[in-house]
This record gives structure tokens, C-alpha cells and sequence, in this order.
């Protein structure tokens, strides 16, 4: 076990609530539960925080830590690499070993199709380049004119403008007037949601043909791509139906519209492929990666780049303007390494294939009679729970997200993690999770909806 640092509880919460600006928080609303909770330590699958509660981490932190916590290995890596060589850039014709070598290993990975990478530091700023990329890709072939990038609604690209803008959460674009021109929303494949009368499959053709309209509606010589995640994660788990992501194939490659396939979540073997394109059998030009590429150990996401479009930048000739202070910094790009290593060497995306991902979806079927439960839903390592007033109607309970809120509470109580997105919950482990990990969530998952349902009154 690591030393934990005898901290003073009360001076940290009290520098927090003074001092701490939280992501996605209601400052006052947090204040008024008692602060946030300050977590100290991670090892496997659990967090402790500093009253020394174990916790089951049932969200791999924010979907990325893929291989768990606690690996000193990367630890000493990042120290032996800070001593050797802490930062250099990779502008102006110089490189770092270890951004060179991460890039030739990632693309060992990728489709065959890809062959290089280009580095950033975030998801959000991945989607920045792959912007950017498919806007220049388009001029750089003598059409300058496809700009529009279309996207749907309740995707997750990003917290960025660019990322905000492509994602279509109304919150964020409610609350920051993103208005950068050129991004246009359409319906997101959500059957459980929007589906109605139609089977899965008619409404993963009708959803998927909505892009089409789009192009049509602006114009294919105005669009450059199409960006869409292999499943929407932060939107609340949302896997299309199976015909959705072939006929997205086929309108990009008839109205020559790039794909930009978003794997920040969905890659490093979440759904037990090494990549969601592969699970949904998706065929894209651009793809994004940010968060199990190094587990979260350290900041560190790649833009997929193929051939398609890296040779329209070679032979243009011209720079491509772009890049960041730390693109390819040298300490998360040894520890992205390991960290790819380290799924490879353990097996972890064949186990979630083989076992633990074929086991979460059983024990998962276990809750769908459960009588707040509309759908249960799950690929590989990754599920959702949809909270229902109406099983036949698929219908929220009044004042939606409440009962996402109160149901998330019953898990915060139990000391393990599961996310509510409004009303439904979701839960994304580390690839590590063993059975009993999978069983401790799934059983505390249904008493935490009992209890849910006897506060809405249900039971
Ligand atoms: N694309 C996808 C598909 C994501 O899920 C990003 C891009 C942006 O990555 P960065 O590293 O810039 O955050 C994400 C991030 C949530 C939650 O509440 C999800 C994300 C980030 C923060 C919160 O589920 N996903």
C-alpha cells in the first residue's frame, strides 16, 4: 500500500470551498451538501477518501482509468523520464523519443488505413484538431467550400468552444452562447428515448438518415464531416441500434463527407475491441482518443489521422497551423506507452470481451424488472440503467433528472460510484473490474433503486 500524506481534513476542505472553482458544479448547492468529497488514494478498482472510506470506483474516474489506480510502475517511469528529459516540444523539426515511439505504437493499433497521429492534451482539443484538420483537408483538395461539420444532439466532444460547439449538450450551449458558425445538430440514434413506434433497426435507419437530410438540406459541397461517438457516454450510455453506424458509412462515403469518429470513451478497449469502430463496424477518416490512452495517469489525447487525409496535407506542402506547448509531451507519452503495454500484456480487452463484459450484461438483465427500469443496456464494460415512471410508455418522472439525482445520492451513501446523465444511470469500471466487482455494483445498484423508488413514492 502507498503512504497516504497525513493531510489536515479540515484545512483542505476549507481551501476548497474558498479557493475551488469546480467543473460542472453549482458552487452553493455544494456548499450546502457539505463540500465536496476529497479523495486521496486509488488502488485497483477502489478510491479512499480521507476519512478513509473505500469506494468502488464504477466510473473509472471520468471513463479513463482503464488499467485502475495504483500502478507504481508508471509512477516510476514518469519519474525516470522527468529526470532524463522533463519536457522538450516538438515544433520546429525536433521530436522527443517518446512521442515518436508512441505514435508508431498507437498506429500499430489503429485501422490499417492509419498511419500517423498528431498529439494533444485533452479530448476537447483533439476534437479542436480534428476541426481544424477537416476543414483545412478540404481546402487543401480544392474545396473549400465544405466547412459545415455535423454532429447530433446530446453528443459530448468537449468542454473547449470548438469541443462544446460540436457537442450538442443544450446546457453548455445555453450557457455560453456558443455560436462559432458552421456546426449543425441532428437527432441523435437514441431508441429508448425518441425511438417511438419503430423497431430498433427502422429507427436506426431513420436516425442515420437524418444526416443525410442534413447534407442535403446545406449542400454536400458545404459539409466536411460528419463527428459522432461509437456510443454517446456523457449523454447517458447511448448505444445505436446495429443499422445505424453502416448506413453512416454509406452517406459519408456517397456525399464525400469525412467521418470523425469520436473514441475518447469508447477506446482502449471499453466496448472489448480496441476501438468502438470496430464493435460497430465503423469506417472513419478521423478518430479522436484522449482518456484510456494513458488510463488518466497523465494528460495525453491523439487525433487519428489517415491516409486519406494525411497525404492531402503532405503534398500541399504548406504548414499545418496548428499545435500545442505540450503536444507529445515526453512524460505522458512514456506513460501512454506503458499504459498500452500494460492492456496488452494483462489481456484486458479480450477479458472484456470474453468474460467480464458478457457478465455485466447478465447481471444487468437482472434489473430490468425492476419497476422503476425501462432499459438496460450495456457493450463490453459500459451500461446504462434507464429510471422510468412508465415502462410501457417510456416516459421520465416529473422534474427530469431528479430521480437520477436522488438515485446517484444512494450510491454516493454506499461508497460506490455510478453517474446518473438526468435520469439514467451508468457506470463504466475499469477493464480490471473482477466478477465480484461487477457483482458488488450490480447489487448495490438494486438497492439503490429500491430505495429510489420508495423516496418517488413507486414502492
Ligand atoms: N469526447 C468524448 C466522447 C468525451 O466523452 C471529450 C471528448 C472531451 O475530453 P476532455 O479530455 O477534454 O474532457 C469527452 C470527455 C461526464 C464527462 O460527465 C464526460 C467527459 C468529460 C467530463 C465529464 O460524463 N468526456
Amino acid at each position: 500500500m502507498n503512504k497516504i500524506r497525513n493531510y489536515d481534513k479540515a484545512a483542505i476542505k476549507k481551501a476548497d470551498s474558498d479557493h475551488h472553482f469546480h467543473p460542472f458544479t453549482d458552487s452553493k448547492g455544494l456548499d450546502n451538501d457539505g463540500g465536496a468529497r476529497v479523495i486521496v488514494r486509488g488502488e485497483g478498482c477502489y478510491l479512499y477518501d480521507i476519512d478513509g472510506e473505500k469506494i468502488l470506483d464504477g466510473m473509472a474516474g471520468l471513463w479513463c482509468t482503464n488499467i485502475g489506480y495504483g500502478r507504481d510502475e508508471l509512477a516510476d517511469l514518469a519519474a525516470e523520464q522527468m529526470k532524463e528529459l522533463a519536457y522538450y516540444n516538438t515544433f520546429f523539426k525536433t521530436t522527443t523519443a517518446p512521442a515518436a515511439l508512441l505514435a508508431e505504437k498507437l498506429c500499430s493499433l489503429l485501422p490499417d488505413n492509419f498511419n500517423h497521429v498528431f498529439f494533444s492534451n485533452s479530448g476537447s482539443e483533439a476534437n479542436d484538431t480534428n476541426l481544424r484538420l477537416a476543414r483545412t483537408y478540404w481546402q487543401h483538395v480544392g474545396k473549400p467550400s465544405k466547412k459545415i461539420i455535423i454532429s447530433r444532439t446530446n453528443a459530448y466532444h468537449g468542454s473547449t468552444v470548438a469541443g462544446a460547439s460540436l457537442g450538442g449538450m443544450s446546457g453548455m450551449h445555453k450557457q455560453a452562447g456558443l455560436e462559432i458558425g458552421g456546426i449543425e445538430h441532428v437527432m441523435q440514434p437514441y431508441w429508448w428515448g425518441e425511438g417511438g413506434d419503430m423497431s430498433e433497426d427502422e429507427f436506426g435507419l431513420h436516425a442515420a438518415k437524418e444526416v443525410e437530410k442534413k447534407i442535403l438540406e446545406v449542400g454536400a459541397d458545404n459539409v466536411a464531416a460528419f463527428i459522432g461517438e461509437p456510443f454517446q457516454g456523457a449523454g447517458g450510455v447511448i448505444i445505436p441500434p446495429k443499422t445505424y453506424w453502416p448506413e453512416i458509412n454509406r452517406i459519408c462515403k456517397e456525399h464525400d463527407i469525412l467521418l470523425i469518429c469520436d473514441e475518447v470513451i469508447a477506446g482502449f478497449g471499453r466496448t472489448g475491441n480496441w476501438f468502438g469502430l470496430e464493435t460497430f463496424g465503423i469506417e472513419p477518416d478521423l478518430m479522436t482518443m484522449a482518456k484510456g490512452l494513458s488510463s488518466g495517469y497523465l494528460p495525453i489525447s491523439a487525433t487519428g489521422v489517415s491516409d486519406r487525409v494525411w497525404e492531402a496535407f503532405y503534398k500541399a506542402g504548406d504548414d499545418f497551423n496548428h499545435g500545442y506547448t505540450y503536444s507529445g509531451h515526453p512524460v505522458a507519452s512514456v506513460v501512454a506507452m506503458r499504459n498500452l503495454e500494460i492492456i496488452e500484456e494483462e489481456g484486458l480487452v479480450e477479458k472484456v470481451k470474453n468474460e467480464t463484459g458478457p457478465y455485466l450484461a447478465k447481471r444487468l438483465e437482472e434489473l430490468k424488472d425492476h419497476p422503476i427500469v425501462g432499459e438496460v443496456r450495456s457493450v463490453g464494460l459500459v451500461c446504462a440503467i434507464e429510471l422510468t415512471n412508465d415502462k410501457e410508455a417510456r416516459t421520465r418522472f416529473p422534474n427530469e433528472g431528479r430521480a437520477g439525482t436522488v438515485c446517484r445520492d444512494h450510491f454516493f451513501k454506499r461508497n460506490v460510484i455510478m453517474r446518473a446523465c438526468g435520469d439514467v444511470m451508468v457506470a463504466s469500471p475499469p477493464l480490471i473490474a473482477t466478477k465480484e466487482e461487477i457483482d458488488l455494483l450490480i447489487d448495490t445498484a438494486r438497492e439503490c433503486l429500491d430505495a429510489t423508488a420508495k423516496d418517488l413514492g413507486v414502492m
